[in-house]
């Protein structure tokens, strides 16, 4: 028997969400959805040619009978009514990053969770699981390079609309670095630090892009991530690691290169439903055999919260200007 999944928010990932589920993944089926736009969720479902019920909000919809397991891909700030009210309904539930806005927010999350008793909540930090980023994890943890010293990144959006405002290169971009760079160093951040460089006249009036966030690990490692959300060449995302012996760098997508016109060249993918594409159906599926079995894994909601207190300090960073200290709080025994 497939796993039934509504599906709550219907935009862009939603909608590719939705699609893997229906027509690549194995053992799942769409069988309700909704979105604040019910005439696009309608859309999608008749785009997508799926047998789905359109749901009239969030919370019907995880009432529902016939829904076994929830997907929430709607606007981070909706995420943790979302999540909390999946929980109270004893139903497993994938959200998508950032698992809810504020640490407050995730904290209430885990709390929900723990008191539930059993793990129902997977977030959707896919880099994880990128084969590029396993295979420097590899390389770090064979130490081939030696202690990681430094690590240069970037994570650069073509562009954004204009509802993505300064605070959202922390909660909705550079969450996935401060997840994934907790993960590939097994460490934790303990001051983080935000400038910004002269602005690009390729940013909206609003938004004050790029950003360089300078975080410091317990172990001494010193990171900078370069976030700029207006690059306008291509969706990139780079991480280089200096060790005491060696440098590692994050593999580039595999892509032809072209020898014409006088030119050696390789292709930039401009999108990150590409450049994640195999990461994205490598962590649902993960997500589906998991509730399948009876055992929810992969990133936790202790690692939407431990981003989160870290995105709140870079917050604080960004409208201060000044060094910010963090602590993580301990993990606890239920999260492994
Ligand atoms: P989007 O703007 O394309 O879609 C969001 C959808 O949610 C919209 O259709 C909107 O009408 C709907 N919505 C908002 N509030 C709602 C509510 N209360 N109830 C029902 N529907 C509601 O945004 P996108 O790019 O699809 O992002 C959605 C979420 O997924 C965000 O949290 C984003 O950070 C995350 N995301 C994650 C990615 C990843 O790499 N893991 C990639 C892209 C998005
Ligand atoms: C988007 O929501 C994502 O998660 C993408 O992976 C990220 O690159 C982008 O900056 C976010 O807005």
């Amino acid at each position: 028997m497939s796993l039934k999944l509504g599906v709550i928010g219907t935009g862009a990932i939603g909608q590719d969400h939705i699609r893997r589920c229906s027509q690549t993944l194995l053992g799942s089926q769409v069988v309700a959805v909704t979105d604040i736009n019910l005439a696009q969720a309608a859309k999608v479902v008749a785009e997508l040619k799926i047998a789905a019920e359109v749901y009239p909000d969030g919370h019907a919809l995880i009432k529902a009978p016939e829904v076994e397991a929830v997907l929430v891909t709607s606007w981070g700030p909706s995420h943790e009514e979302f999540v909390l009210a999946a929980i109270a309904a004893g139903k497993p539930v994938f959200c998508e990053k950032p698992l809810a806005v504020t640490a407050a927010g995730c904290r209430k999350i885990v709390e929900a969770e723990m008191a539930h008793g059993k793990r129902l909540v997977q977030v959707g930090f896919m880099r994880p699981y990128d084969s590029g980023y396993r295979a420097l994890k590899a390389v770090i943890d064979s130490g081939q390079i030696g202690e990681p010293l430094m690590l240069h990144c970037a994570h650069r959006n073509p562009r954004v609309g204009e509802n993505y405002k300064t605070d959202m290169a922390i909660t909705d971009t550079l969450i996935h670095e401060l997840d994934v760079l907790r993960w590939l160093l097994a460490d934790d951040y303990v001051s983080v630090q935000v400038v910004f460089p002269r602005k690009s006249s390729k940013a909206l009036a609003h938004l004050r892009d790029p950003q360089v966030v300078l975080l410091e690990t317990a172990r001494g490692t010193r990171i900078d991530v370069e976030v700029f959300v207006n690059c306008q060449y291509g969706y990139d995302i780079q991480c280089e690691v200096v060790g005491e012996t060696g440098i590692a760098r994050l593999p580039e997508p595999s892509q032809v290169q072209l020898r014409s016109e006088a030119k050696l060249s390789n292709a930039i993918l401009m999108d990150w439903k590409d450049r994640f594409i195999a990461a994205y159906d490598v962590e649902l599926q993960a997500f589906i055999d998991g509730v399948r079995a009876g055992q929810v894994g992969g990133p936790s909601a202790w690692d939407g919260y431990a981003a989160a207190v870290a995105a709140d300090a870079c917050i604080e960073a960004q409208n201060s200007g000044q060094i910010v200290k963090l602590a993580q709080p301990p993990r606890p025994a239920f999260y492994g």
